[in-house]
């Protein structure tokens, strides 16, 4: 039987049956790693699969398309230099689902082809952590539309060429999901999907190893529960409760959970907070071994039941971990299809604030080629601070910190150096004791000098911070993954002071969470003019040349000038030189340096070849050169 919603005619099943023979071996494997040890373990799976062969059938027949020209044409539609991404706050963008959809000229405008909206799930009301503790995986905000609008937003997005990202926010829920609820009224079920402590001392023995993702607003990662006479497991806010995956039930809930919103539309998916998921008594309770297997049986479930969708890891942990979530050792391209590339985020801002280059360059010279079949999501501001823990590493001494020089780059976003006033003007965040460094919050554009330059009417301090603004993008376009646009940086979006958006509560995040609104100001206006033209030029030029795949050879060449960045990409044939200056001062490059022969030509920047064999660049300045 065929119905005009499912593709549960033949094709779909005889597909479904496909990749279930493809990928059953290494979905019972990732399980197996999880629950293979209960003796229930062949009851589990079975039902997993029951749960697959569902969704499938329920696939509406256009997703069933796309899961079909994915899988046998564009394998890696998401490593395409096409693929330009943009991330906003439903509300804060455009009011609601359908001001979302009529701004997609806007976005086409800027050459987007992924939009992660933010906040899109029925989360608490009042405080909930910015849309992060979710009430009803199945239900939107009322003041956004329902979940059929999302639906039909959806649709008008992949019409335009436009893949859809939403947050899976798998590792807690709200306290006010039904789960919780009935926790909370006693039921012995849903106790059991949450991680309960039941003395003071089983807490402390935790507690010992664990560190604080909100040392000051939310310090502890318990909560005592009176009514469940016993502590939560509270990474985050007290009212987001950890999942407890040891439990296959939760596994099997929120599997279902994705899968119904995989048939809405939703694209990508981008799974919040993924290292924390598993907990093991004497660790950190970070990157657990179960936590990589849960990813991997999500990815390859997805693969058998709707494998045009993908799984965006955020895993903010240092560098060499979070390569970790691609897959490593045997399992190699099998976990995260896409993961952000924290790391360089927070090192660019010290390469912007120390106005050198060379631990960045470290950093990408010493990680692992990306495995087949996955791509970083590089980045230079998101919704969240600039957390500058992940910098901190020794054992990789060419391109760590230490917390004495985060101190200082911290200080620099917070306006104060050793040498005066900075042009910068962000906020610390959750600093605890006085030297204790932690994340910095800020728009782009307050944090690149913005806000000050406006403010002193300094037309060439607007300049110099317009020109920062646009070599950080530069790097996030020229890199190998999918570059991600946040909200308001193409306008230069300045800091928000009043704090009074809703459930804006304490969290200094919110300063950088304002509405997207274009600038009032002439000076902020041309600025932002320029920005825009900028990002938009670079998103076409990088979409149009195939070097810019995510599985390209990179190189990162040492330079004389230790303020530029340089990066050779190699691909089919062509071969693209990438140049950041990150510092107020021209910096100067030999064309021998980065193998680059006369004639080559820049296809975007703003670098002058002199006849003496160098390259100039202006003040944070940048060139993409094809040699
Ligand atoms: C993620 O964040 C989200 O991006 C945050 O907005 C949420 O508060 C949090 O999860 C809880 O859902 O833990 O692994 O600013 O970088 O909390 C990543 C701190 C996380 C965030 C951190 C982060």
């Amino acid at each position: 039987m065929t119905s005009s919603k499912g593709n549960g005619g033949w094709q779909g099943e005889a597909g479904f049956n496909d990749r279930l023979q493809q990928y059953r071996q290494q979905a019972l494997g990732a399980l197996g790693d999880l629950y293979g040890q209960r003796p229930d373990f062949t009851e589990v799976t079975s039902r997993v699969f029951a749960e697959l062969r569902l969704a499938n059938r329920a696939r509406p027949e256009v997703l069933g398309e796309l899961d079909q020209a994915r899988e046998q044409v564009a394998t890696d539609w998401y490593q395409q230099p096409d693929l330009i991404g943009y991330t906003c706050y439903v509300d804060r963008f455009a009011g609601d689902f359908d001001g979302v959809a009529r701004r997609i000229p806007y976005l086409k405008s800027m050459g987007v082809s992924y939009l992660h909206l933010l906040s899109v799930l029925k989360s608490r009301a009042g405080d909930s952590d910015g849309g992060f503790a979710i009430e009803d995986y199945r239900q939107t905000h009322a003041e956004l539309g329902g979940i059929d609008d999302l639906e039909r937003l959806a649709a008008a997005l992949r019409k335009a060429g436009i893949s859809l990202c939403i947050d899976f926010v798998y590792n807690h829920t709200a306290r006010e999901h039904l789960w919780a609820r009935k926790a909370l009224a006693g039921e012995q079920r849903y106790r059991d999907y949450y991680y309960l402590l039941e003395t003071e001392a089983e807490k402390q023995a935790y507690e010992s190893y664990l560190d604080e993702v909100f040392p000051v607003s939310a310090p502890g990662n318990f909560t005592f529960e009176p009514a469940l006479d016993a502590w939560v497991w509270t990474t985050f806010y007290p009212f987001q409760w950890d999942l407890n995956y040891h439990n296959p039930e939760v596994f099997l809930e929120m599997l279902k959970n994705l899968l119904f919103l995989a048939n809405k539309g939703v694209e990508v998916f981008r799974m919040d907070a993924a290292a924390f998921s598993w907990k093991r008594a004497g660790t950190d309770c970070l990157n657990q071994p179960e936590t990589h297997a849960l990813l991997r049986a999500f990815r390859a479930l997805v693969a058998i039941a709707v494998p045009s969708v993908i799984l965006k890891v955020e895993a903010i942990v240092g560098a060499r971990q979070a390569t970790m979530y691609f897959g490593a050792g045997d399992y190699q391209g099998r976990e995260g299809h896409i993961a952000y590339h924290n790391a360089l985020m927070a090192s660019l801002w010290r390469s912007l604030a120390l106005e050198e280059a060379t631990k960045t360059a470290h950093l990408l010279r010493d990680l692992p080629h990306n495995p087949a079949g996955t791509a970083w999501v590089n980045y230079i501001r998101c919704h969240d601070d600039i957390g500058w823990g992940t910098l901190l590493d020794s054992a990789a001494a060419h391109w760590s910190s230490d917390a004495a020089e985060l101190e200082r780059v911290a200080d620099f976003y917070a306006g104060s150096s050793a040498a005066g006033q900075t042009y910068a003007r962000g906020q610390r965040f959750e600093t605890q004791a006085e030297h204790r460094v932690h994340g910095t919050n800020g728009t782009l554009a307050s944090l690149a000098g913005l806000e000050q330059a406006l403010q002193d009417g300094d037309r060439a301090a607007v300049n110099l911070a317009v020109a920062r603004i646009t070599v950080l993008y530069s790097i996030i376009f020229s890199q190998s993954g999918v570059p991600l646009i946040n909200m308001g940086d193409e306008v230069g979006l300045l800091n928000d002071y009043t704090q009074s958006a809703a459930g804006s509560g304490r969290d200094g995040r919110w300063l950088h969470r304002p509405a997207l609104q274009g600038p009032q100001a002439p000076l902020h206006r041309q600025a932002a003019k320029r920005i825009q033209a900028a990002l938009a030029q670079m998103a076409r030029v990088r979409a149009a040349q195939p070097v810019f795949h995510a599985q390209a050879e990179v190189d990162i060449p040492t330079l004389a000038a230790p303020a530029v960045l340089g990066c050779v990409r190699r691909y089919r044939g062509q071969r693209l030189v990438a140049l950041a200056n990150f510092s107020g001062r021209a910096g100067a490059v030999g064309l021998d340096e980065i193998g680059a022969p006369d004639g080559c030509r820049d296809l975007i920047g703003t670098a002058c070849a002199g006849a003496d064999g160098t390259l100039t660049l202006p003040p944070y300045g940048y060139a993409w050169l094809l040699c």
